[in-house]
């Protein structure tokens, strides 16, 4: 048991809170102005510069911020990237240096009082380090003691399952097999990941729907839609070149609803920064209708739009359903219509949030056109019922036939630049025979075949002590995952804990008995093994596969890549091994072969990320080819959600503020909700305000409500903000320690992140 005396959650200081109006307008100017303070602060301007260049385009680097695709052919001279990917490549780029002064100077104990933007901005790390039992001082360690010390430990263990191995969604694709491969040699399918947080109730939901677990849309889809919904998501925060994407659609014709609790900035108004002359003259209004639904309407209101639907199509059989379609491709129709006939109309109104009149509009929407896109994210998957929501998508698509033909489909827009290649990868609990049976084959072991812990599964098991050792292939666990204080007390229990990392983060305080930081390099920075500059590859949400060649100078001499790293630890780990290691290190062609020979769709692999703009992975729901079991698309009946919550309690979203990448704090703005210089906020709307006697600023306590039990979370204060009635609004990490562990969306035990219930006490 770790007994340092570490502070899990973040302090609960306040910065100096200044608000103004919400933004209408997404970029623009002051997304320009953003982008040169981050990089100049970070690395100068003229380094800035360079790196921001070789961003996206088919001969540099993937962006290392979110997983938005980048266009098939016509990339900008100006640079292919947003205000969000520059803060993300100035964030790895930092001149600033966490090394063996900076941990003379200061203890874990003291790091952890730091909130989460300084521990970030202390800077990138530069050799291994090492924290012994009892020590509060990291102290440094040669590459090999390290390994040794893993190694030996991973050795004692009476059971692989004793050990567990998180993966971050920046892992490329090259590390990710390499370390799926590892830990299955290992004995272990003990792989959590960072997806079981986000997008999981997407990839169960779709893949029992659709057969596919990814979304079936490309960006050119997009372009050309009648009809895209954005529902769950910000994408002028999150996924800022989508806006260009909608931008397209718009021209071509396309109508846009967003739904949202919240109006955000940028489906709203778009100005591409790209284009000089509209960033003075004004720019385009994207969205055409905004439902304002509850936090948790959205089953509510899809259905209520179902209904509407199938009332139409009564009315005049033939013109709103795609009957053919449903003919040929569909099974379970007829459950549909039924629960449809019998659902209550102003039940799932009422339930929505938002007006019938709006609703009415929305459906007509869905009535006329026919070339649908959803594009949905965290809104959707962080609820109880998050497959439901995902599943009640598809049954609108489906009954549109709008999908596997173009202008139409699903788009779960993923988070982490790799995310989902990590997945086609193999990083997954429960993985499936299939690739198990072709890792055998290969490499020549039996690999193990009880499925594993997810994120959730393995807080709950490091905190009964089952969990003796820890790894992390990049990412944040601590402050990322539910429950903080629960989560770090788990943690606490392990014997080692061992985080591969580009920079300093809480997972490297909160820790087991001994930790070890292992450092490596970032996207960014040229990878040389043997003299050969290597490049990896990633996927993005479309499911196109390319090239990433990093090209600056590594941070420290000292640091390894991930695949090394890997392939250093399998050596001390597994000394029977029959895989040959340092020839996949030699040349990463030789990882790429084994990818080749293990996962479908990577057929001449080595040959084709080569050229320019990568290759798509088959998708059989693009194809109108639906791989479920019974080798159709399953409409499915998902119950409306009770969301009872007691009548003075508001429901809490723990969402993302426009300067973090996850638990990265960038800065302490949210310049599009009109929120500066503090991150210890509560937006809640004017009339609830009034009726709890409460007024702007004013600092209050949150009180997480779940059965029996209650968390806290102290000193925040209030935001008077348009957000819908009996809703809250406030950032994680620093909420995270309200949203309880067993919480948890049914089929996908992804953490209800965003239905949190919470009493608000004045301080
Ligand atoms: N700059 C930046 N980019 C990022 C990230 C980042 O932190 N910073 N994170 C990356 C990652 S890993 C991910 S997964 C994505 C996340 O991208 P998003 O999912 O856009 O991120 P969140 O901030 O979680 O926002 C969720 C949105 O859903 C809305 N919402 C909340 N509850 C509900 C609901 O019940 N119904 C509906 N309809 N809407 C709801 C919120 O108001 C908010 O607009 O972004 C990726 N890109
Ligand atoms: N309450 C609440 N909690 C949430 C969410 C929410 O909406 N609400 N969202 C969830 C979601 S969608 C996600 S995806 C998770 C994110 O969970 P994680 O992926 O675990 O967290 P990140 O903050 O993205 O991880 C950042 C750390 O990754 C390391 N890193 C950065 N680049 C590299 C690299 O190239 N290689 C290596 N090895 N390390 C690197 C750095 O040390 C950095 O500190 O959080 C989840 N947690
Ligand atoms: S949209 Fe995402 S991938 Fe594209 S530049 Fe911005 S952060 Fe990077
Ligand atoms: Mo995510």
């Amino acid at each position: 048991m770790n007994t340092r005396k570490v502070s899990i959650v973040p302090p609960e200081e306040f910065a100096k809170l200044k608000i103004t109006n919400p933004k209408e307008i997404a970029v623009g100017i002051p997304a320009v102005i953003s982008t040169f303070q981050h990089i100049s602060e970070e690395m100068g301007v003229i380094d800035g510069l360079k790196v921001l260049q070789k961003m996206n385009q088919t001969s540099g680097f993937d962006c290392p911020g979110c997983a938005w695709p980048d266009p098939d052919h016509h990339r900008s001279k100006l640079g292919e990237y947003c205000e969000n990917g520059a803060k993300a490549i100035a964030e790895e780029a930092t001149k600033k240096r966490v090394d063996t002064a900076f941990f003379e100077q200061h203890s874990v104990e003291e790091l952890s009082q730091w909130s989460d933007y300084l521990i970030g901005k202390a800077g990138r790390i530069t050799e291994p380090f090492y924290l012994a039992k009892d020590s509060s001082y990291y102290v440094p360690i040669t590459w090999k003691e390290a390994f040794d010390k893993i190694g030996d430990k991973l050795q004692s263990l009476s059971s692989p399952d004793e050990a567990t191995f998180y993966t971050s969604g920046r892992t490329s694709n090259e590390a990710a097999f390499m370390y799926q491969l590892f830990v299955r040699e290992y004995g272990t399918n003990n792989l959590p990941d960072c997806s079981n947080m986000c997008h999981e109730s997407s990839g169960t939901g779709l893949s029992k729907t659709l057969g596919i677990g990814k979304g079936s849309v490309t960006l050119e889809d997009i372009y050309e839609s009648e009809l895209v919904i954005v529902i769950g998501q910000n994408p002028g925060t999150n996924h800022p070149r989508m806006l260009a994407a909608l931008e397209k659609c718009k021209k071509n014709g396309g109508t846009i609803v967003s739904i949202n609790p919240i109006k955000e900035a940028g489906t709203n108004v778009f100005v591409d920064p790209q284009n000089p002359l509209k960033v003075l003259t004004g720019g385009t209004a994207l969205e055409d209708l905004y439902l304002q639904v509850r936090i948790n309407g959205d089953v509510a209101i899809l259905k209520a739009a179902m209904i509407l639907m199938l009332k139409a199509e009564e009315d005049r059989p033939g013109s709103v359903f795609d009957h053919a379609f449903i003919e040929k491709n569909c099974e379970d129709y007829p459950a549909l219509l039924r629960h449809l006939r019998e659902s209550d109309f102003g039940t799932c109104v009422r339930a929505s949030g938002v007006s019938e009149e709006e609703i009415r509009k929305f459906a007509d929407l869905l009535i006329s056109k026919k070339k649908i896109i959803f594009c949905w994210a965290m809104g959707i998957t962080q609820h109880e019922n998050g497959v439901h929501n995902v599943q009640e998508i598809v049954n609108i698509l489906l009954l549109k036939g709008s999908i596997g033909k173009p202008g139409a489909g699903t788009c779960p827009v993923r988070g982490h630049s790799n995310v989902q290649g990590d997945r086609t990868m193999g990083i997954w609990e429960k993985p499936p025979s299939s690739l198990l049976d072709a890792l055998d084959k290969r490499f020549q072991f039996k690999s193990p075949r009880a499925h594993g812990h997810d994120v959730v599964d393995t807080i709950k098991a490091m905190n009964k002590g089952e969990i003796k050792v820890f790894v992390s292939m990049g990412g944040n666990f601590i402050s990322a995952t539910p429950d903080s204080e629960f989560t770090g007390e788990a943690m606490k229990k392990c014997d080692l804990t061992v985080q591969v990392s580009t920079k300093l983060n809480r997972s490297h305080l909160i820790t087991g008995e001994e930790a070890i930081i292992l450092p490596c390099l970032s996207r960014s920075e040229t990878d040389k093994q043997n003299d050969n500059v290597q490049f990896v590859t990633t996927e993005n949400s479309m499911g196109v596969v390319q090239k990433s060649q990093g090209s600056f100078e590594p941070a420290s001499a000292d640091l390894k890549s991930e695949p090394a790293i890997i392939a250093e630890l399998a050596k001390v780990t597994l000394p029977d091994s029959k895989t040959n290691w340092d020839e996949m290190i030699s040349d990463y062609d030789v990882i790429r072969n084994h990818i080749e020979a293990v996962i479908p769709g990577f057929g001449a692999y080595n040959e084709r990320v080569r050229a320019k703009g990568g290759f798509y992975l088959p998708n059989g729901a693009r194809d109108g080819e639906f791989n479920t079991a019974s080798q159709q698309a399953l409409f499915t009946v998902n119950p409306l959600p009770k969301n009872e919550i007691d009548p003075n309690h508001f429901i809490l979203m723990t969402i993302r503020s426009h300067d973090q990448f996850n638990t990265t704090i960038y800065g302490m703005h949210d310049r599009y909700r009109g929120i500066h210089n503090e991150r210890r906020v509560v937006l809640m709307h004017p009339d609830d305000m009034k009726a709890h006697g409460l007024v702007k600023e004013q600092v209050i306590h949150l009180t997480g409500h779940y059965g029996d039990e209650t968390r806290e979370a102290r000193h925040f204060k209030i935001v008077p903000y348009p957000i819908a009635k009996g809703c809250l609004g406030a950032y994680f990490p620093e909420t995270n320690v309200l949203v309880p562990i067993h919480h948890v969306a049914k089929e996908s035990n992804t953490p209800a992140s965003k239905f949190v219930e919470v009493s608000v006490n004045k301080a």
